[in-house]
């Protein structure tokens, strides 16, 4: 069938896309192998301090920035820092809001529900990590006149490309931490960003400790964490 190159919808082109298709076999195969893949990503704590290629970041971060967003805003910004003199002043500054978290802001329930994944107020891997990536989303759009536009569905889209950006750590051989120290606007400070920008997630980005640990916890199972409605 014969397709153009471009149309126009509304005055804007569009450009012909052909995306992937396999056969019924092969994506049956390619969807299950993609599974066993992703199913074997931990959240890892113990991390090396072996150094991790400025390139593989990139690439990382270029992946992670593929995600859709709202209106196509890409509303965010992917700070990466190896600076060690950064990353103690993030450590010694998340450790002092992790330290009021869990001795004053967080209920004894919540405690106890964390027991299981060994948290505490101690953030070693935010200087052992090779890498930090502070994940900033943009609430609104600063031009460089100084007009703000609007974004949209920001906590989406930039969730979104976070989901992504751990994919990507993970298909590179690297692990990562969601780490939310909580308040986070310490980072805006200490990374001087722009008002338009509030920190959304950070992690830590390396290789696993030769000798790692990870709690032993199981995933639910498909019938625990969907519906069919066929
Ligand atoms: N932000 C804290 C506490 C914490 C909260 C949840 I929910 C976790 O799944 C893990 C930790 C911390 O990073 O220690």
């Amino acid at each position: 069938m014969h397709q153009e190159d471009e149309i126009f919808r509304d005055g804007y082109r569009h450009i012909s896309y052909r995306g992937e298709k396999f056969s019924s076999e092969e994506m049956l195969e390619r969807s299950r192998q993609f599974y066993k893949w992703l199913n074997k990503r931990r959240s890892v704590r113990d991390f090396s301090n072996e150094p991790v290629p400025r390139e593989v970041i990139e690439n990382i971060l270029k992946s992670a920035s593929t995600a859709p967003s709202g209106a196509h805003k890409q509303p965010w910004t992917f700070c990466a820092v190896s600076n060690i003199a950064l990353k103690k002043k993030i450590k010694a500054a998340a450790e002092e809001e992790e330290k009021e978290n869990y001795n004053n802001r967080m209920s004894s329930r919540w405690k106890e529900e964390l027991k299981a994944l060994g948290t505490n107020e101690h953030k070693p891997f935010l200087e052992t990590a090779p890498w930090l990536i502070v994940v900033f989303k943009k609430v609104f759009e600063l031009e460089e006149n100084g007009q703000k536009s609007n974004n949209y569905y920001v906590n989406e889209s930039v969730g979104i490309a976070c989901g992504m950006l751990i994919s990507a750590i993970h298909h590179a051989g690297l692990v990562t931490l969601t780490h939310t120290p909580s308040p986070m606007n310490f980072l805006t400070e200490v990374l001087q960003r722009p008002a338009n920008e509030r920190a959304f997630l950070l992690l830590p980005v390396g290789y696993q400790k030769e000798l790692a640990y990870v709690p032993d916890i199981k995933r639910r199972s498909l019938e625990e964490v969907s519906c069919f409605y066929e």
